[in-house]
């Protein structure tokens, strides 16, 4: 059977796979019917055409295809049975959970509806997404995938280095240290992760009130998380250098303790106002502050060495910044240190950040606008 469309967007229903399909112009579809029996789909008999969906009766999908999305039918509980093993670049699979799916080489994705039975990126940049799952949570050990709370439903995961969770209020624990998976997406949602730290790593708190916990297994670099509006609670251990929070919202709460077996370092950026920062361990932090952030506050233990880095941002001067030290009454007491920044108009100061602290602390200023590195008096 040879089939042939002129139409810019057509649907095409078939009961059995023809020996090959154009769909021509335009964005094609092709479904199955209700009753089709075919259980191997080879997805290269369709050209010109955008999106499969598969038969309700299948086992086997197969194809190197490229800016196809292949959807799983959802009519068949054996569906979950369903061997997916493409090639190409730019496919999505949408898939029911359960299933067992191989991407291939090229870029490609998967908007999973449940845990799958086994999950591929393989070669090339691929995305699992959970955007539109309706799990609450899901737990990550090694290349193991469960939900949160725990059911009987478990996969295998590998070979992705984007994973993405929903718009809701997600749950993650865990981080599969041997896995290739470099951005996980919260999206927005009041979400809560709990996640081993790992080198090279973005976490993307999207908006929302989010909670956050970093723990150390090992020595870990460049971990990065960014959070959009909403404030966040954020606990990390640190054991490694050059790691960051940049959050663009008021009212953000972060613990960073350090550990004793690495240099430690991280660099903070926290949007709005009311920030609160806690410094336990020896780490080197960089404060990054614009105008108009507020009242900020960072409490110190005592026990860094590490120089603790005020960075004043965008055009502020060492004029716009006046420092004021408030020494201990008595020996348990910390030392006070507070910035106050200029107002735009000059008519006094503000926003202002207070560091507690301890005798001999390293506490170095510079400023963006003039250039200029100091230290509080
Ligand atoms: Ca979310």
């Amino acid at each position: 059977m040879r089939i042939h469309s002129n139409d810019e967007r057509s649907t095409f229903v078939l009961s059995k796979l023809p020996q090959y399909l154009n769909g021509y112009g335009g964005r094609n579809t092709v479904e199955f019917a209700p009753n089709s029996t075919v259980s191997a789909v080879d997805l290269t008999r369709f050209i010109n055409v955008a999106t499969v969906y598969g038969p309700p009766s299948s086992h086997k999908v197969t194809g190197n295809v490229q800016n196809m999305t292949y959807v799983q039918s959802k009519d068949n509980p054996a569906i979950s049975q369903e061997r997916i093993r493409l090639q190409g670049d730019n496919n999505t699979v949408i898939a029911m959970g359960g299933s067992d799916i191989d991407l291939g080489a090229g870029d490609s994705r998967i908007i999973a509806q449940g845990i799958p039975k086994n999950a591929k990126g393989g070669a090339g940049n691929d995305l699992l997404s959970f955007q539109f799952s309706p799990l609450q949570g899901i737990h990550m050990a090694g290349n193991t995938l469960s939900t949160i709370p725990a059911t009987s439903e478990s996969g295998h995961m590998d070979g992705f280095e984007f994973v993405q969770l929903s718009e809701g209020n997600d749950k993650v624990e865990a981080l599969p240290t041997n896995s290739e998976i470099q951005v996980l997406d919260l999206g927005g949602g009041n979400d809560t992760a709990s996640i081993i730290g790992r080198s090279n790593f973005a976490l993307l708190l999207g908006k929302g009130r989010d909670s956050v916990t970093i723990s150390a297994q090992s020595t870990y670099n460049n971990l990065h998380i960014y959070g959009d509006a909403g404030p966040k609670r954020i606990a990390m251990e640190l054991q490694g250098q050059d790691n960051s929070i940049v959050t663009r919202g008021s009212n953000n709460d972060v613990r960073l303790v350090g550990s004793v077996a690495t240099d430690n370092s991280a660099a903070l950026a926290l949007g709005g106002a009311n920030n609160q920062v806690e410094l336990i361990g020896d780490l080197a932090v960089d404060y990054h502050i614009t105008r108009d952030s507020g009242a900020g506050v960072i409490r110190d233990d005592a026990k860094r060495s590490k120089p603790l880095h005020v960075v004043f941002r965008g055009t502020l001067t060492e004029d716009d910044i006046k420092s004021t030290l408030f020494l201990p009454i008595g020996t348990a007491d910390p030392v006070e240190v507070r910035f106050s920044i200029k107002n735009e108009n000059g008519a006094g100061f503000t926003d202002t950040l207070t560091i507690y602290t301890w005798p001999g602390a390293n506490i170095l200023c510079s400023t963006e606008g003039d250039g200029k590195t100091f230290r509080p008096n």
